[in-house]
């Protein structure tokens, strides 16, 4: 029985491999890095300053810190991810 739920297992995962980036195509990852750049480019000059990659990363840490005490504990990591799955679907 628990082979067959670990078969079960391995055929989800392989039946969702396409979705991993590295089965995107070239026009798709290129389309995917422009968005994720413009998503922080909060001066529109098509590139990341450090300030403009460390501001999104400040904004998902404190999104993750619940509780704002200023430490994201595995509770709150694993709310982040869920919410972030939950948004993929
Ligand atoms: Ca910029």
């Amino acid at each position: 029985m628990k082979k067959l739920m670990m078969l079960a297992a391995l055929g989800a995962f392989v039946a969702a491999a396409p979705a991993f980036a590295k089965d995107k195509t070239p026009a798709e990852k290129d389309a995917k890095v422009s968005r994720a750049i413009s998503e922080s480019d909060t001066d529109n000059d098509g590139k990341l300053s450090k300030a403009e990659w460390t501001a999104k990363s400040d904004a998902k840490f404190a999104e993750a810190d619940a509780d704002k005490d200023g430490f994201v504990t595995k509770g709150e990591k694993l709310a982040a991810m869920e919410k972030q799955w939950a948004g993929k679907k």
